[in-house]
């Protein structure tokens, strides 16, 4: 079955919701870089917010001492989105922003290695599930209440965001072409003090040993969950239907146990998994064998 056109639109071979343009698009192949620009790159579901929030820890201390009181979409926008208030230049240095964009449809000069770009990745059966529960959440997305359904739109590519491996395949073969740092939202759950020390260092970034706990503490599932800024808990009422959900959700490991049935998980593996093996990622399916 073909996504409803009230909600998604092809762009070079690549579904984006109704809240951007072809036009908008096509002029972000000459957005000007700034080499100190970072971007953070994701299919969804995979990391995007908790990264977003970790970096504006890390970067503002106003962020981290809660002297400031910005919301997310502000701080870091959504490039391909963000069509309404591209004020970018205003943005303080370093800028960031947050992009599902595939690699081939990024600005021309972020592949010429300039400005730095984060790229996280998830098992993606953990990523389906939570996509599912999430269409529900957002108004801009089609809600797909059967999750077999779901579930063939998600293999088939037929999403936002289009195909997760076709995503995740382009940005790893292609990583000469940037200055990039991979990062799986496994390994951010599993030892996050590290996964931190690992942005710093990618950002030549130094902190004292305080405000790396600072980070490590604020950005733990738990008190970004009660933290509305973090949690996007101001979003606009014709953006999120808040009765249903919220962004973070469960934040685990394996979650997929819990919706897929054992027939589903096996159509996902024939469809899937073998074609995965090619990746250079070594994927964590459960929070126990972490
Ligand atoms: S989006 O819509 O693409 O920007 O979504 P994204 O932020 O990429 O992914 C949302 C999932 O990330 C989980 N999340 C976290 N997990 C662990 N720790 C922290 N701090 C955290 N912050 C966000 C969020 O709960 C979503 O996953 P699920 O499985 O639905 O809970």
């Amino acid at each position: 079955m073909e996504p409803s056109k009230d909600y998604l639109f092809k762009y070079k071979g690549f579904y984006f919701s109704l809240e951007t343009s072809p036009e908008y698009l096509d002029s972000l192949e000459d957005f000007e870089i700034k080499d100190s620009d970072i971007f953070i790159a994701t299919y969804p579901k995979s990391g995007t917010v908790w990264t977003q929030n970790i970096l504006s820890l890390i970067i503002h201390e106003g962020h981290r001492n809660g002297t400031e009181n910005m919301e997310t979409l502000d701080r870091i926008p959504w490039l391909e989105y963000n069509i309404k208030n591209a004020a970018y230049a205003n943005l303080p240095s370093p800028r960031v922003f947050a992009t599902h964009l595939p690699y081939y449809l990024v600005p021309r000069d972020l592949r010429n290695k300039r400005a730095r770009v984060i790229y996280v990745t998830r098992n993606p059966k953990d990523v389906m599930v939570s996509y599912y529960h999430f269409s529900k959440f957002i108004c801009t997305l089609e809600e797909v209440p059967d999750f077999n359904i779901f579930m063939e739109r998600f293999l088939a590519g037929k999403v936002l965001a289009s195909s997760w491996l076709d995503h995740v395949e382009g940005w790893y073969s292609h990583a000469e072409d940037f200055n990039i740092l991979f990062l799986t939202y496994e390994e951010m759950k599993k030892d996050l003090r590290s996964a931190v020390l690992k942005i710093c260092n990618f950002l030549g970034k130094k902190l004292s040993e305080e405000e790396l706990d600072s980070v490590v503490r604020q950005a733990t599932f738990e008190n970004m969950r009660k933290d509305p800024r973090a949690n996007y808990e101001n979003l606009p009422e014709n953006l999120a239907e808040k009765n249903k959900g919220s962004f973070l959700r469960k934040g685990t490991v394996g979650d997929w146990k819990n919706t897929m049935t054992v027939a589903q998980n096996e159509r996902f593996d024939k469809v899937l998994t073998e074609k995965m093996k090619t990746l250079p990622i070594k994927f964590t399916w459960d929070i126990n064998n972490m």
